[in-house]
């Protein structure tokens, strides 16, 4: 399917709003079927990868490795309790697979094998890696003279890892326009907060500082997140720097009870607690649209 760059008006914010909370309730939905998942970091990342499937990534279910597609690795790959069901939601597969995430003969695991799960061109889950995957997919590109564009989503707590700086650096250096790089900067890892257990900041300034176009924004807002991945599209074909987007996002996105909270890191949802995220969903739905409804023009 071609990527959607017509106007981003009130209907199209609305439309990417269903669309992630869609998504949302399947990621929910998932970690029942396969009893667990990493949710926390799953939440804050959905709405980043529906407007990067559902309005700027060339892709082709039908086709999943043409050559021409673009790419998406996901550096921070514990995250594929939600990325499996953008995946299936998309038509890369049936939603049988997902009723068996992780369990036992399923091609879906808890992290993503690309020689399994149709879709995904990388296999991720050990962090660290995806940026110099990414490095790789875009100089290829450049040196086969191809236009596809290379994102990758990392995690805050990922950057602790000084193997990213090492592609950071690289990307700069071999002038690679057509890779973005995105931080899901949720303030949260696996067992405390960022910022207590190796701090990061000021990510912005760092990515500055290597060279790259560095924007930092709301990573829950569409219209922020949909004007800076426009200025990262253009800049690729007129600039020689690749860029980096900072996303501001909240770990646990959307449930009242898991937001903020690196406690809901992994974990699953008993009958109660699985009916109060149904309900805070219904919530963050409602509160979400009204904004589009008041800022879409
Ligand atoms: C190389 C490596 N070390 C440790 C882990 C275990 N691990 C899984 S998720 C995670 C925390 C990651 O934090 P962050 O990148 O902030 O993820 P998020 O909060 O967005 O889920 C860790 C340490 C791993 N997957 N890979």
């Amino acid at each position: 399917m071609p990527a959607n760059y017509g106007a981003f008006d009130k209907a199209e914010w609305l439309r990417l709003e269903k669309k992630a909370d869609d998504i949302r309730r399947l990621t929910v939905q998932t970690s029942v079927w396969g009893g667990s998942g990493h949710l926390g970091g799953a939440m804050s990342a959905i709405d980043v990868m529906t407007i990067l499937y559902h309005r700027f990534m060339k892709l082709d279910p039908n086709d999943p490795k043409y050559e021409d597609r673009d790419r998406f690795v996901l550096s921070k790959g514990h995250a594929a309790v939600g990325y499996a069901p953008v995946l299936v939601d998309y038509g890369y597969m049936p939603i049988e697979e997902l009723q068996i995430f992780n369990l036992t003969g399923a091609k879906i695991g808890m992290h993503l094998d690309s020689n399994k799960v149709k879709g995904v061109d990388y296999s991720t889950g050990s962090l660290g890696h995806g940026i110099s995957l990414g490095v790789g997919a875009a100089l290829a590109a450049k040196l086969k003279g191809k236009d596809y564009m290379t994102f990758v989503l990392c995690g805050d707590g990922e950057m602790n890892e000084g193997s990213n700086w090492e592609g950071i650096m690289s990307a700069a250096q071999f002038k690679l326009s057509n890779l973005v790089v995105m931080v899901d900067n949720n303030k949260c890892m696996i067992d405390g907060r960022v910022a207590d257990e190796m701090n990061i900041e000021p990510l912005d300034k760092k990515f500055k500082a290597f060279n790259f176009n560095t924007y930092r924004i709301d990573g829950h807002d569409f219209s922020q997140l949909n004007a800076a991945l426009e200025e990262a599209v253009k800049n690729a074909k007129t600039g020689d720097k690749p860029t980096a987007i900072v996303l501001d996002t909240y770990k646990g996105e959307g449930i009242d009870f898991m937001k903020d909270n690196y406690l809901w890191h992994y974990g699953s949802l008993d009958d109660e607690k699985l009916a109060q995220a149904y309900a805070s969903l219904d919530a963050t739905y409602k509160e979400r649209c009204a904004r589009a409804e008041k800022e879409g023009k």
